[in-house]
């Protein structure tokens, strides 16, 4: 996992020999959220970058891919390469179908260019707005490019935490309701689950995906939301026991308009690097029927990466 640059000190290496997971995955299932990391050699990192990670190929995605028996990815840009998309690029565009992805562009971006990534497989548009990965983007250029890949067909993927939901509101529901464009939330906004599940933080989420139909969650990343940790992966409880009330919530609340995804190679975590395999079998805790799982892991990516398949 070695790359010609010098890694973030810290840095964990994502989880080399994975378990092959007790919860076997519905046919057709999608990792609807994961990166690759250069390698940097062949796909050196931005500039303006706020860590340097380990290598994460395509072919290294790809083999995870099918040790925990998924059929799909969907790679989304990771902020390591700016807006930079060729590494997520050519790994849709040489999957053979199998996966799509969510590019990071900039007011610059030329039509040409916008073809060339939809070709490639990019369907969608990520919104970065966690201070510690990206520098302030103003709204009225993330507005404007909302509008141009509005035409294209794709959707706007949006990375927040929660406190700073309020006074972002207004900005996503604009887009939202101004451009009827799909919003997919990255980790449920990234809600603090030390609070109450039925507290004004987690509610004010709800009502966001309640108010606006085409507003998606990834209920994705319980390692990086826990402060219980992995511990009881295989025991009467789940791992991150604590990130269960609220992903069952929105998944149960809103089954058509929920998303899963590894997030491998992990970017950022600080604690454990989480073995993918046991991630995998956090699914049937928050998705407890045949039904959920099915909405999650197939029907609904399906509908947003691969319409014409559907
Ligand atoms: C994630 C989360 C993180 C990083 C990125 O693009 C990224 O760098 O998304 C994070 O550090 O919270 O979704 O992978």
């Amino acid at each position: 996992m070695n790359t010609p640059f010098e890694k973030t000190p810290g840095w964990l290496d994502w989880y080399a020999g994975p378990a092959k997971p007790r919860f076997v995955l519905p046919a057709g299932a999608v990792d609807a959220h994961c990166h690759v990391f250069g390698p940097g050699a062949e796909f050196p990192f931005a500039p303006e970058r706020k860590y340097t990670p380990c290598d994460a190929s395509k072919a290294q995605l790809f083999a995870l891919r099918d040790h925990l028996g998924f059929a799909r990815n969907v790679i989304v840009q990771a902020t390591c390469h700016g807006a930079d998309n060729r590494a997520m690029a050519d790994a849709c565009a040489t999957s053979g179908g199998k996966a799509r992805g969510v590019a990071t562009v900039k007011r610059s971006v030329t039509d040409h260019e916008l073809e060339q990534l939809h070709a490639a497989g990019v369907r969608g548009v990520r919104f970065n707005f966690v201070k510690r990965l990206v520098d302030f983007t103003p709204k009225d250029e993330l507005m404007e490019i909302a509008g141009r890949i509005k035409a294209l067909g794709w959707h706007v993927v949006i990375y927040f935490e929660a406190v700073d939901l309020p006074e972002l509101w207004d900005f996503f529901t604009a887009v939202h309701d101004d451009l009827a464009t799909t919003v997919v939330v990255d980790h449920m906004g990234r809600p603090d689950v030390g609070l109450p599940v039925d507290g004004p933080q987690f509610a004010l989420f709800q009502k966001l995906m309640r108010e606006h139909e085409n507003v998606w969650s990834k209920v994705s990343c319980p390692e990086r939301l826990s402060v219980a940790g992995p511990r009881a992966l295989h025991g009467e409880q789940a791992a991150y026991r604590d990130v269960v009330p609220f992903a069952r919530r929105i998944v149960e609340s809103f089954p058509d308009r929920v998303l899963w995804g590894t997030d491998w190679p992990h970017p950022n975590l600080k604690d454990h690097m989480p073995d993918d395999g046991l991630l995998v079998d956090f699914i049937p805790h928050i998705a407890v029927t045949a039904e959920l799982q099915h909405k999650l892991l197939v029907t609904n990516p399906m509908r947003l990466y691969w319409p014409e398949e559907v």
